[in-house]
């Protein structure tokens, strides 16, 4: 079979390559989820990463400056770069002109031509040809050596071979899809998700300019992302509302074994670790070796310095990983030409050449840096012992929780009223505000199935305070006991004793700031529990309307006038502002928040593609710098209410 490339229009002939082409696409077709994860809002998003992973690499081989992908009113997307255009010509190795190669031959990246640099791994890289195979239709524009060429798929089959329609005196590769409704489950593209993945891209490349369009309302909305410090402005950028414990973000890069190794780190005065790896621009949320390497040297590098300079003596042995990571914002980025990925999803990096090279290069940067900067070294060596000993305090303050906790029923919490039904599933506990609303709610429960938790005044904020301290907090004590699921590596959702957990506060300021540092608390702590689809907010209504013993509830101020145009407005009308769940007798409270069949409970949800935004957001909601905070809460004052 032979297509010349320079020809306008040419007959398809049908050859064995060509079938066997067509069986691969067709396979593609079958088993979407075999290549793309799924066929739900997550696989239609992967279709745009893989096409705009080939500009990627085209960037990274040092040829693209500029990316831009535009959503367009048809939930089709355009994604263009400037590198030097897919070659136009005959691709030797496949006897096919390169760009049918890389549309329709599974698996192909970017290895023809010579020179081309393919990086992409794990689920990513599978290529265009996948996307081709799940598009209605795809057409691809290459600008080159002062020509436009283009080409037209359906379905995955050539409509016509790649022909020039004209000059052109740019470069780079055009390429629009529409997803094919028939595969996909939903066909809308979400510009929030496509946002966060091309900034993260953008913060990987540096200096990659990525611009994403979306063309679907009246007024276009765009992003720009470009960072000329990449991962170094990624950790500055997650450790934007935090105190961090010195100026400059530690960064080094080098190659070893093939493997060329970022890494980019910052710690915080939090209690927490951020360390992400990212293999060839994709996160892996499981780690694997390039993060064991990063971990070892951390532990190993400190802890020389440390021995070395006189912080530790030889009676205090060494300090741990774990000491040494707290507040740690890092992000470590590796490309290596044949990733292998293990476990489960498939997630985590398996290349032991990889854990030795991030080891070595990270290894020897930070020996020298910290040699070169004792004031930094010192300040995180000391929070390093800092953290040990409060982890001792903690461990011993999370025995006596574990302690109580394994004696059952009898010990828990003298203030819960526990319900009868011994099935999680049935069950639901109610952490409400306050002893009085407390005292109410346990009135007007249903006994069986709904447990009451008050929790007196405001509960600690864990964003600021040490681990030992939380864990012996009476009210955080008295959570953690009721739920039964014990707390960090003791956690067990198995054991959680109330499938529904339910935040009952005032509708008010002060109710919604005791809310969020609840949701601080099991966001920091027991995320599983929101991950799961546990955690809840009760609403309580906002006014009682009352007319001739009639009563009417509303749960907002719209909600108000509706009831009340509706009803005519009308002098014996008794309007009620509750300030507080105290003013309701139990058997309001039952009818307008608790009652199972009338009530609305707002279910809490993670997005785990937004993990940094939503660390930011507790961060910035309940950390030291008061400047953020007011920024958020000014800019998100008309969703603030309870929409966290
Ligand atoms: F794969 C694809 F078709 F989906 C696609 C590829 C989509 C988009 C938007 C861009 C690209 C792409 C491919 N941009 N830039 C390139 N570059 C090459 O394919 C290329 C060009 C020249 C050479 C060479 O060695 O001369 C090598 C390569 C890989």
């Amino acid at each position: 079979m032979a297509v010349d490339v320079e020809n306008t229009e040419v007959t398809q002939e049908y050859g064995a390559d060509q079938i066997q082409i067509l069986e691969g696409l067709e396979a593609v077709r079958k088993r979407p989820g075999m290549y793309i994860g799924s066929t739900s809002s997550t696989g239609l998003h992967h279709l745009v990463y893989e096409i705009v992973d080939n500009s990627v690499d085209e960037a990274l081989a040092g040829y693209c400056k500029n990316i831009t992908v535009t959503i367009r009113e048809d939930n089709s997307i355009k994604v263009e770069d400037d590198g030097r255009g897919i070659p136009v010509g005959i691709n030797h190795k496949a006897g096919l002109p390169a760009v049918e190669v890389v549309f329709t031959i599974l698996h192909a990246g970017g290895k023809f031509g010579g020179g081309g640099y393919k990086v992409s791994g794990g689920l990513h890289g599978v290529g265009a040809s996948v996307v081709n195979a799940l598009s209605e239709w795809l057409e691809v524009f290459i600008y080159q050596g002062g020509k436009e060429y283009t080409q037209r798929f359906e379905r995955g089959v050539s409509q016509f071979s790649l022909k020039e329609i004209g000059p052109s005196d740019k470069n780079g590769t055009t390429v629009i899809f529409k997803p094919d409704a028939t595969i996909f489950e939903d066909t809308e593209y979400e510009f929030d998700t496509l946002k966060t993945r091309l900034k993260e891209m953008a913060f990987l490349t540096k200096g990659l300019h990525i611009t994403l369009i979306d063309e679907r309302n009246e007024e276009p909305r765009k992003k720009d992302y470009c960072f000329e410090g990449g991962i170094i402005e990624y950790v500055n950028s997650i450790n934007k509302n935090k105190e961090t414990l010195y100026d400059d973000v530690i960064y080094c890069e080098g190659t070893k074994d093939n493997v060329f190794v970022e890494v980019a780190m910052q710690h915080n005065d939090s209690n927490y670790e951020y360390v992400h790896g990212f293999v060839n621009n994709i996160n892996t949320p499981e780690g694997g070796t390039h993060v064991t390497g990063f971990r070892n040297a951390i532990t190993k590098t400190f802890n020389d310095y440390a021995r070395k300079n006189k912080f530790l003596n030889e009676k205090d042995g060494s300090l741990s990983g774990e000491d040494l990571r707290e507040g740690l914002t890092a992000i470590i980025s590796i490309k290596i030409s044949e990733p292998q990925f293990e476990g489960q999803t498939k997630q985590k990096l398996g290349n032991s050449e990889a854990r030795g090279a991030v080891e070595s290069v990270l290894t020897q940067h930070l020996t020298y840096y910290l040699e070169q900067n004792p004031k930094n070294a010192r300040v995180i060596i000391e929070k390093a012992i800092l953290a040990r000993t409060a982890r001792e305090a903690a461990r011993k303050a999370r025995e006596l929780i574990k302690r109580k906790s394994s004696l059952e029923t009898s010990t828990l919490p003298g203030k819960l009223a526990d319900c009868s039904d011994r099935d999680p599933k049935n069950c639901e506990i109610y952490i409400v505000e306050g002893d009085s609303a407390g005292g109410s709610a346990k009135t007007a429960r249903n006994r069986a199935t709904q447990a009451i938790l008050p929790l007196r005044g405001k509960i600690l904020n864990v964003e600021k305070a040490r681990k030992d301290h939380i864990f012996s907090n009476a009210e955080i004590q008295a959570m953690i006991t009721a739920f039964g699921t014990g707390i960090e590596d003791d956690f067990d959702i198995d054991k959680l004793r109330y499938h529904k957990i339910i935040i009952m506060t005032d509708a008010d300021v002060d109710g919604a700031h005791i809310a969020t540092l609840m949701l601080t608390f099991l966001y920091r702590y027991m995320p599983e529990l929101i991950k799961q689809g546990h955690v809840y907010l009760a609403q309580p209504p906002l006014y009682k309307i009352e007319r001739n013993k009639k009563i009417w509830y509303a749960y907002d101020d719209a909600e108000r006038d509706r009831i009340l145009t509706e009803i005519g407005r009308d002098k014996n009308n008794k309007l009620q502002r509750y300030k507080g769940l105290g003013e309701m007798d139990a058997e309001q409270l039952w009818d307008t928040t608790m009652d199972p069949a009338k009530r609305v409970l707002k279910q809490v949800v993670l997005n785990p593609e937004d993990e940094v935004s939503i660390d930011e957001v507790f961060n910035t909601l309940m950390g030291d710098k008061v400047e953020p905070r007011r920024d958020f809460i000014e800019k998100n004052a008309k969703y603030a209410e309870l929409d966290i």
